[in-house]
């Protein structure tokens, strides 16, 4: 085994890392992780590691896990590779397709692979403006999204986003993709209560598609919650009001379940936490719990019927659509879930704990808001919780505290001053007090730092 030095040496010789300053790494040297069980992780110093963000919300059952692992060495062993072009498919993408039709809401009977959430969406994109091509309306192109929202990386995937740093690179968004605000109320609509806000978000969409011109909207696309974009948790009156103003215009509605789905909400997709039902969802992540790559979109049966019965052939596939190792891992992973219970858990048992701590954590002087919805947390840190003021962004007081994170063995995200966490499913109570000890000490060490440095004056 090398020594962590030289993994750093080779890593920044030859690796260009995904989201990263390559020349800032080279020079700090990565984390080199090297083993994981259950929630927990090893780097090559031997330091144990407590994973709250499920790799990157993804390890929804664990690590470790043997039935994913015999799913997969099974699978290689019979028939590793082949494709679903050319009028063939494979036994695990069949039993996937029929037992994911099981699992997502009652519209949804027809799925079609990708191998990842980004390809997911550009599927997404691609297969939207077809369903209006084919009903005879293809002046139907533009796709509304939001501010801060994350589809993925690919072109479409960086255009549905509402990333500004991502569009600044590239020249994205791509043409007929727009974006409205995000529905953050502590930064947004604090003057008003939540349930106002979720209206008065919702009705920005309805502003946008009259600008835009009704007839020339395909859709609207969003994340249940929000997750790269800091875990933003809408009011809950937010999206049935999106809903209604979907079916009001006609207009097609994509959830992007690729965080929220199998379970991360306490149900098994994000849209049946929020009461909408989409036309169109995109998974990824969660439906393999990130033990191998696999992604896809479920096709609802208002645009599957038109596209199998009016479409002819639809000219978009990868050569990955339907790996048959991918659906394998992708059966056991789903298996697991309902064997383990973990939807029900997270509604019932892990998801209020973790609410518990987190209206505990309301106490500490840094905390200014502290909200969870099932597996997924926020903490904002703020320079006056009783004023609500933020710290100036240049400080970077999030990245202080992930600092203290990385130093003391627990992986929370920060992003901006949003601290955020999506541990595995499989968290037991006794792991979710471990969590709130290590969180609190994070805490307390960046309150101690930003006292120091004289950044609360
Ligand atoms: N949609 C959503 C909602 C996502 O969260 C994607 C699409 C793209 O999936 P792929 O598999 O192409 O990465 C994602 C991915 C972060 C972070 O910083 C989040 C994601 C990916 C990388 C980083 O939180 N989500």
């Amino acid at each position: 085994m090398r020594t962590t030095q030289q993994w750093q040496a080779a890593d920044a010789a030859h690796f260009l890392h995904p989201f990263t300053d390559f020349q800032a790494l080279a020079k700090k040297g990565s984390r080199i992780i090297t083993r994981a069980e259950n929630i927990y992780l090893w780097d090559s110093e031997g330091q144990k590691i407590f994973d709250a963000m499920s790799g990157l919300w993804c390890v929804n059952v664990g690590y470790g896990q043997p039935p994913l692992i015999e799913a997969a060495t099974r699978q290689m062993k019979d028939l590793a590779f082949y494709n679903a072009f050319f009028q063939t498919a494979t036994p695990p993408a069949i039993e996937l397709a029929e037992l994911l039709a099981e699992v997502t809401p009652p519209q949804f009977n027809h799925v079609f692979f990708s191998g990842s959430g980004s390809e997911g969406n550009d599927t997404i994109v691609r297969m939207v403006r077809r369903y209006w091509d084919v009903l005879g309306q293809p002046e139907r192109q533009v796709i509304i999204s939001r501010r801060n929202g994350y589809h993925g990386s690919t072109m479409a995937g960086a255009s549905l986003g509402g990333m500004s740093g991502m569009h600044a690179q590239g020249g994205l968004p791509i043409p007929g993709i727009t974006h409205i605000e995000q529905p953050y109320w502590y930064q947004l609509g604090r003057e008003m209560g939540k349930e106002e806000f979720g209206r008065v978000a919702a009705s920005w969409l309805e502003d946008k598609i009259l600008e835009v011109g009704p007839e020339k909207v395909a859709a609207f696309i969003g994340e249940p919650v929000q997750g790269a974009g800091g875990v933003i948790i809408p009011p809950d009156t937010y999206w049935p009001a999106v809903q209604a103003i979907c079916n009001k215009y006609g207009i097609l509605l994509v959830s992007d379940e690729v965080i929220c789905g199998f379970g991360r909400t306490g149900h098994w997709f994000g849209c049946e936490r929020f009461g909408t039902e989409p036309d169109l969802m995109t998974f990824a992540k969660g439906v393999t719990s990130g033990y191998v790559p696999l992604g896809g979109v479920m096709v609802g049966d208002r645009v599957a019927r038109v596209l199998i019965e009016q479409g002819g052939e639809f000219e978009h596939g990868y050569t990955y659509s339907g790996h048959p190792v991918a659906c394998a891992v992708g059966l056991a992973n789903i298996r697991l879930i309902r064997e383990l219970g973990l939807v029900e858990k997270v509604r019932n048992e892990t998801g209020p704990l973790l609410a518990k701590l987190y209206q505990g954590l309301k106490d500490h002087p840094l905390v200014g808001d502290a909200e969870t919805c099932g597996l997924m947390g926020a903490l904002l840190l703020v320079k006056d919780k009783a004023r609500g003021t933020l710290f100036p962004p240049e400080l970077a007081v999030g990245m202080v505290c992930r600092g203290h994170c990385f130093g003391n063995g627990l992986i929370m995200r920060a992003v901006g001053d949003r601290m955020i966490v999506a541990p595995p499913l499989v968290i037991t109570p006794e792991q979710i007090d471990e969590l709130g000890r290590l969180i609190r000490l994070c805490l307390d060490k960046t309150w101690a730092d930003v006292k120091d440095k004289g950044w609360l004056d």
